[in-house]
């Protein structure tokens, strides 16, 4: 199990928190998404075989990119 905090600028309210909460989640080996309106961060955590670089384009697709 991994855990990992990005930094997602687009997040600007619930709606934006919500559609990433269960976008995430909806990927295989995701176990748990905390995404934040004030921090703007989202906390993820996964296994197999969910990755960084498919959150990251899932993210992406969905209009909410990873801060580089
Ligand atoms: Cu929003």
């Amino acid at each position: 199990m991994k855990t990992v905090t990005y930094s997602v600028p687009n997040i600007s309210c619930m709606h934006c928190v919500h559609t990433i909460q269960t976008e995430v989640a909806d990927v295989q080996g995701v176990q748990s998404v905390k995404a934040d309106q004030v921090t703007k961060m989202v906390e993820i955590v996964f296994d197999a075989p969910a990755d960084e670089a498919k959150i990251k384009a899932l993210l992406a697709e969905i209009d909410y990119p990873v801060a580089a």
